[in-house]
């Protein structure tokens, strides 16, 4: 399986996320592809190539115009305002306020481009969302192409980001413009797997109006984990998308068994859809020693999962989302992509 990767992630690297009313250093951070791009290594997958360069015009056409002209200037804006630090929202329109102008202050308009202050911009941030699309946007083509499966290395990751709305360490939603580019080359039935732990809201928003995208995520319930105001088992969809969303949150603690059954059934939606290709959003963040999530899967796990996912014998691109537990961030993810391979 060809692997898709940029050295640019590097660009993105913020010294500070807002956690528990401290600023730490990031979770999600670069040396998470390093040992992702090590285990592939020692696993064999040694197809690993540099994106071309990205493709503007799908993300112009699924995305908002004014929030990628914001992502690309937001860090200039910030700093003629004189401020000191990383971009960080501080005031975000709440209940009672209107979104229905965009202010002209950056403070301002950070807070109506960002739906979660964890996450910050810096200098380098919009380079390496780029090069993180680009790489999506690469495997797409291949599969497009006639390979079977493809990975895209993906950093930062994408599937919080909605068409104007960045958070949840998310700036571009990769695997919708992968699924949208399957779309415009062709493929009438694309269905977006997020196995990740968190709820794929950015792509299920993206889609939701919409009957040719299938979405399906399995995530830490919305009652007790973020982004909690969206994810519930009863968001199905609206208008012509309505039966072609499918959530599955589970409580804090749940294992592979429970885990898995919600992975059959999410799988068996898109089969009997009759699903022509099949993007996944790849998060290893269900892991059990993970550090911001409450699932508890194992290592081998992922390999099963992975079988499971590879017996739908879809043309796949894996897309790579989150999974903080460093150090066995590689292993995981590479045993889905086996597991996968094996199927
Ligand atoms: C792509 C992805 O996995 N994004 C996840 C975004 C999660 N944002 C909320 C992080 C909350 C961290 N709380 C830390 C508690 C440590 N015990
Ligand atoms: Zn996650």
């Amino acid at each position: 399986m060809r692997v898709f990767y940029s050295e640019d992630h590097r660009l993105h690297f913020p010294q500070a996320e807002l956690s528990g009313g401290q600023f730490v250093t990031p979770f999600e951070r670069p040396s998470r592809l390093e040992y992702i791009l090590n285990r592939l290594r020692e696993r064999q997958f040694l197809d690993v190539v540099a994106p071309e360069a990205v493709d503007m015009a799908p993300i112009a056409a699924l995305l908002d115009s004014g929030y990628l002209t914001f992502l690309e200037t937001a860090w200039d804006e910030w700093k003629a305002e004189g401020m000191g630090g990383e971009i960080i929202a501080a005031n975000v329109p709440a209940r009672g306020m209107h979104m229905d102008r965009i202010p002209e202050n950056i403070d301002g308009k950070v807070g109506y481009y960002c739906h979660a202050s964890e996450t910050a911009i810096t200098q380098g941030t919009w380079k390496a969302a780029l090069s993180s699309v680009a790489s999506a946007q690469a495997a797409q083509r291949h599969v497009a192409a006639g390979a079977n499966a493809a990975f895209a290395l993906c950093r930062p990751p994408g599937h919080h980001a909605t068409a104007d709305q960045y958070g949840g360490f998310c700036f571009i939603n990769n695997a919708a413009v992968t699924a949208q580019m399957f779309r415009d080359s062709g493929a009438g039935r694309v269905a977006v797997l997020d196995i990740d732990f968190h709820h794929g809201n950015g792509t299920q928003d993206i889609f939701y109006e919409r009957a040719d995208v299938l979405f399906a995520s399995l995530h830490g319930a919305p009652q007790q984990t973020y982004p909690y105001f969206i994810g519930y088992a009863d968001e199905k969809g609206r208008g012509e998308g309505e039966g072609y969303n499918f959530n599955y949150p589970m409580l804090s603690g749940t294992g592979y068994s429970q885990w898995s059954a919600a992975l059959d059934e999410a799988i068996a939606k898109i089969s009997a859809w009759g699903a022509e290709v099949l993007v996944v959003s790849l998060g290893v963040d269900a892991y059990k020693d993970d550090p911001i999530s409450f699932f508890r899967l194992e290592s081998d796990d992922f390999t099963d999962a992975g079988r499971r996912i590879g017996r739908m014998k879809l043309p796949t691109v894996f897309c790579m989302e989150g999974g903080y537990a460093v150090e066995m961030v590689g292993l995981n993810t590479v045993n889905v992509l086996e597991g996968f391979a094996d199927a």
